[in-house]
């Protein structure tokens, strides 16, 4: 008996808790959604928000966050979502906050990740480096110096994306992998300088070795990335290991502060189905970086565009 009534007391109280959910309406406080330095998470802030402003949210946007620095901006309540946590560049970040308290992991994205170096497809069919996309391919001193650039110091290239992304992980691979007296890594300044420099090297048909991921624009502009020895757990120097390992098959996760499923349980429900497909994600960025438009007019047409996709969330 004692069993029951205590069981009944709990179907009482999570029906009672259930409807309370359910029934409060979001509070009037802006959801703050931070914007970094890539397009299709600049793009998917300004998506997501519309979705929160058409259920009646107030939102304002976070400008150019840090993106390893966000997942302690959420914990301790400064920022009230993430909405493209990449593994590979900030798993470590994630989980660090996550461990800590205060932030809730809040599901993954449809789309799994890749971020690595790889080179346009063009260079290998130029045959500026035989091997390709093998990583060993480039322990080859006649691929190297079809990689020279002026500022190479006579080794081959390879250009890196902001340091804030991963720091030195790239650099430290190349040693570890026995490479560096061939090849020198030097980081963009910005996402954009990496499509710059694809573009520059393309015209004057030398070799280019970037930094980039998928979900991207380029996932339909033959864009390959190099088959550097299997991730695994711990492979990475920051977590004790040799480094001598590619990046991972990456999960694209969504991250929460703790109280925002109380303080705006519908806006929480709703970012807990979100989920974006690779080839929407692509879509995303495509907008600004091949057709030039504004982040927040490139989410208006995605938005506009895609109803049925995001209306779904909202239910
Ligand atoms: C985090 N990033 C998508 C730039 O690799």
């Amino acid at each position: 008996m004692r069993k029951i009534i205590s069981l009944l007391s709990a179907v009482v109280i999570s029906v009672v808790s259930f409807t309370g959910i359910s029934n409060a309406a979001d509070s009037k406080k802006p959801i703050v959604i931070p914007t970094h330095n890539w397009s299709s998470q600049i793009v998917m802030a300004y998506v997501i928000g519309g979705i929160f402003e058409s259920m009646g949210n107030n939102v304002s946007y976070a400008e150019g966050v840090d993106s390893q620095g966000v997942y302690e901006s959420i914990r301790i309540g400064d920022v009230s979502i993430s909405h493209e946590v990449w593994e590979s560049a900030f798993g470590k970040s994630f989980t660090t906050a996550l461990d800590k308290g205060g932030l809730l992991d809040w599901g993954d994205h449809e789309a799994r990740t890749l971020e690595d170096m790889g080179y346009p497809n063009w260079v290998a069919d130029k045959g500026l480096c035989p091997g390709l996309p093998d990583w060993t391919a480039l322990k080859n001193p006649d691929c190297a110096k079809n990689f020279e650039t002026p500022d190479s110091g006579g080794k081959g290239r390879m250009l890196e994306g902001p340091q804030t992304w991963h720091g030195d992980l790239i650099p430290q691979r190349v040693d570890a992998l026995g490479l560096g007296s061939l090849w020198t890594v030097k980081f963009a300044g910005s996402a954009d300088a990496l499509w710059a420099e694809l573009a520059a090297a393309k015209k004057e048909g030398r070799g280019t070795i970037i930094f980039n991921w998928t979900p991207n624009f380029t996932d339909g502009a033959g864009f390959t990335f190099i088959d550097f020895p299997p991730y695994t757990a711990g492979c990475r120097p920051e977590d004790g290991g040799d480094g001598k390992c590619g990046s991972p098959d990456g999960y694209l996760k969504k991250a929460v502060n703790a109280d925002f499923p109380k303080t705006h349980p519908a806006a929480a429900a709703a970012f807990k189905k979100m989920s974006f497909s690779t080839s929407q994600i692509g879509a995303m960025a495509a907008l600004v970086d091949v057709d030039k438009m504004t982040h927040q007019d490139a989410a208006k047409k995605w938005l506009a565009d895609n109803k049925s996709v995001w209306q779904a969330f909202t239910k």
